[in-house]
């Protein structure tokens, strides 16, 4: 049969109204014996004081900054029949709880308050119970950074669910992540300085910038920037447009690039792998496949033409006005947009000296092209005018050495200056 029992307070050693300093349970909680209902603070020391026995709560009789005696009663709780029947053998009178340092008779049920020492100068900032101190224990949280809003800034549960809450908003929001400790972007009113207009981001932006994020902070990149001297390639590429305009296929220096890069890719396969996910294994991949950053009014999309290796300059040339043709009308499927080896980023058509991609993860390496222009160059002891292209190679330092960064633009500039090494 249920049985209410009364929970008094133990013999708390000297000290007498001491004060309550938090109530974790209320009328109608199911209480397991050992979890605490309230926290006593003396200037000593903050305990815990558990409930001897499972049970419902049925009524608190403290409330915060009440002070309490050894003998006051603190609540009661109904006991469950079997648990009364445990309990009715071994409690008389009404049950209290004790100090560990004060042993309880056999037949009584007493559980042990459970103290914890403030530090003797009291100069510690975290004001929190054992309970809490062992929750923060459980989640990892360092209790220096919670804010208390309990008395005298105590720390309560409640407190630290917060704090666990903003922090896990701030790393979705992408605040931070990986462990990083990122302050917040600061929360300006930009109307105060004068008028605004709020523009919702694109999908594709929304989408690529969650991605570009988290590839920038935790990939560890090094921009290399070279040029190639494309002045005899650019004379090819101009005969080969002449010829192939008429059959709707433009050349542009694009085509050529996605060849020289795969033969470059051929020679250092570093360039064509990955990560695995241990981060201890690359995986080299057979094939190449290259995305292309495409710049469309909604944002930036990258289609992967396949099997570069395999193909000739006007094919390549044929698919990448094909590929950027959909990729502007939002007709590319997910698939055209997957299984990258590599990713050029040219930014040629437009402009520009040099610029730092973001590598396109789980890819190691991206190449960006700014505009070819004519620079004079010293040969055979004088200058002449020779169209250089600007070359910024971005690396995975993890996987790709400086060294071999450098060896990988100097042998894509070599390849781009003699085309004809594309047929080697
Ligand atoms: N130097 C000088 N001229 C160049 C050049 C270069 N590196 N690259 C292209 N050009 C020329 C082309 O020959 C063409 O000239 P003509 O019309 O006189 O023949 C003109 O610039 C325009 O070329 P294009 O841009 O139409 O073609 P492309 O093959 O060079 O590029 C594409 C295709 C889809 C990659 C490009 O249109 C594009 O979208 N680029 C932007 C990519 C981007 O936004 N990257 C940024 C990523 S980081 O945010």
């Amino acid at each position: 049969m249920a049985e209410i029992k009364q929970v008094l307070m133990p013999d708390i050693g000297d000290s007498k109204d001491v004060p309550v300093i938090e109530i974790m349970v209320k009328a109608g909680d199911t209480v397991k014996t050992e979890q605490p209902l309230l926290t006593l603070e003396t200037d000593k020391a903050t305990m815990d004081v558990p409930a001897p026995f499972d049970g419902v709560v049925k009524n608190v009789s403290v409330k915060v900054g009440d002070k309490v005696s050894e003998g006051t009663l603190i609540l009661s709780i109904e006991t469950s029949a079997t648990e009364t029947s445990a309990v009715a053998i071994s409690t008389t009178p009404p049950v209290s709880v004790q100090e560990t340092a004060n042993p309880p008779p056999a037949s009584s049920v007493a559980v042990p308050i459970t103290p914890t020492h403030l530090p003797n100068n009291l100069t510690s900032k975290v004001h929190a119970s054992p309970s809490i101190r062992h929750f923060a224990r459980e989640l990892g949280i360092d209790l220096t950074q919670v804010k208390g809003s309990g008395v005298n800034g105590r720390i309560t549960k409640n407190d630290v669910q917060s704090f666990v809450k903003t922090v896990l908003a701030q790393s979705q929001s992408g605040a931070g992540g990986g462990g990083l400790q990122i302050s917040a972007m600061p929360v300006v009113d930009f109307s105060k300085f004068g008028a605004i207009e709020t523009k919702p981001l694109s999908r594709i932006k929304k989408l690529s910038g969650a991605n570009l994020h988290r590839n920038w902070v935790s990939i560890p990149h090094i921009t290399q920037h070279d040029e190639a001297d494309i002045t005899e390639m650019e004379t090819f590429r101009k005969e080969l447009g002449e010829e192939y305009t008429k059959q709707g296929i433009k050349i542009t220096p694009l085509a050529f690039l996605l060849k020289a890069v795969v033969t470059a890719m051929q020679q250092y396969p570093d360039f064509n792998s990955s990560l695995d996910t241990s981060g201890e294994n690359l995986v080299l991949k057979k094939y190449f496949h290259i995305g292309v950053a495409v710049d469309t009014p909604d944002g930036l999309m990258v289609p992967v033409l396949r099997d570069v290796d395999q193909k000739g300059i006007v094919q390549l040339a044929k698919e990448l006005g094909e590929i950027s043709t959909k990729a502007r009308e939002k007709k590319l499927t997910a698939t055209a947009m997957q299984g990258g080896c590599f990713t050029i980023s040219s930014l040629g058509g437009i402009g520009g000296t040099a610029f730092t991609p973001i590598i396109n993860a789980p890819e190691v390496a991206i190449l960006g092209v700014s505009k070819a222009s004519i620079k004079p160059v010293f040969k055979e002891s004088e200058f002449v005018p020779r169209l250089m292209l600007p070359l910024s190679l971005s690396y995975d330092h993890r996987v790709i050495d400086g060294a071999e960064a450098v060896r990988f633009t100097s042998y894509l500039s070599k390849v781009l200056s003699d085309v004809r090494r594309l047929v080697l």
